[in-house]
């Protein structure tokens, strides 16, 4: 029996990803582009047992049923098969993240998953395997086994092979910082998954968001290379508010903002205004991520945590990709 242990780190995207070519493979619409961080992070420890009668699952120190480990038996199904095994496995795994509180834990966490659990089983663990497979999880999870700036090509294979992340990384020496807040750690309403489509089913404002993508990956890969933060900034804020926008036009309208979200969103237009480059983005949760560089993040932090609502701030650095560990957790 081996056990593997690895580790990931969540990423948050500044191009997202909205919508899917494939619901069963997770195959977006469009070219997504992210950032990994490196102070939020899921660590997992698979072992394949021949005597387990059925997989178990712990998170976070208690073991975990339902829909959650539903999920992660049906990805075990995924590497089972490839590894051609019939064992059940032991999983634990640990998150620094509130899971499901729209700091994108699954995409942390399918990545630690893919990783554990295609070196317990034996399989391949070469970078762009492990992002098609942890793509399988999540979708966002397939940026998450590369570091510091990823773009996930959606490919065009109808099998997905090709539709993985690929690294950007023009970080040497650039003193990029995410600041995130916590607004509330109570898990979402309604899943991004189903969140992203009753949007591509149901608004017309899906349309503008598709047409307006591919400028936006310009513009963003662009800025990458030239390490010009206003120029990223202003092009992942706009992204994310015109994602968000569709929301509104789905029907019916839905929103994951709260109002300490639009308090949290006035914080940072007016730290720009006063000459701060502060630039937002927000995912499937009422979170707000400001992007940012290390000389700034104080000012940025304290006026974020003087928003009503604020629960907590986490500044982050960029991440690296998934790696193993020597020592498995215990449960
Ligand atoms: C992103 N999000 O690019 C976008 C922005 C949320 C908003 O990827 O259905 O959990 O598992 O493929 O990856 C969250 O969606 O969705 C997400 P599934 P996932 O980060």
């Amino acid at each position: 029996m081996t056990i593997a242990t690895a580790q990931a780190c969540v990423n948050i995207a500044l191009i997202k990803y909205w919508g899917k070519r494939d619901e069963t493979l997770h195959l977006p619409t469009n070219n997504s582009i992210s950032l990994t961080l490196n102070e939020l992070y899921s660590t997992t420890s698979v072992a394949f047992e021949p005597d387990l009668p059925e997989d178990i699952y712990w998170r976070d120190g208690h073991p975990r049923n339902g829909e959650e480990a539903f999920k992660v038996t049906r990805f075990l199904d995924l590497v089972r098969n490839q590894a051609q095994i019939e064992h059940r496995a032991r999983v634990i795994t640990r998150n620094t993240v509130p899971t499901a509180a729209g700091l994108a834990s699954s995409a942390s966490g399918f990545a630690a998953l893919a990783a554990a659990a295609s070196k317990a089983a034996g399989i391949s663990t070469a970078a762009n395997d492990l992002s098609c497979l942890a793509r399988r999880g999540s979708g966002s999870a397939c940026r998450s086994v590369f570091g510091g700036f990823v773009e996930w090509q959606k490919g065009q294979r109808e099998d997905g092979a090709d539709s993985h992340g690929v690294p950007l990384s023009n970080l040497n020496g650039w003193e990029l910082r995410l600041v995130v807040t916590q607004l509330s750690s109570a898990p979402k309403e309604r899943s991004s998954r189903d969140g992203m489509r009753d949007t591509v089913n149901t608004s017309p404002f899906y349309a503008g968001w598709l047409a307006s993508i591919d400028d936006d990956l310009i513009a963003a890969r662009k800025a990458i290379a030239r390490q010009d933060l206003p120029a990223l900034g202003t092009t992942a804020e706009r992204n994310a508010l015109k994602m968000h926008a569709t929301m509104l036009g789905a029907e019916p309208p839905f929103t994951y903002w709260l109002p300490a979200s639009v308090a949290a969103m006035r914080t940072v237009w007016d730290l720009r205004k006063r000459g701060v480059p502060a630039w937002l983005t927000m995912d499937a949760g009422p979170n707000v991520k400001v992007l940012t560089t290390e000389h700034h993040t104080q000012a940025i932090s304290q006026a974020l945590r003087e928003t009503p609502g604020v629960e907590g701030v986490v500044v982050c650095t960029p991440g690296p990709g998934v790696r193993w560990l020597d020592t498995p957790l215990e449960a």
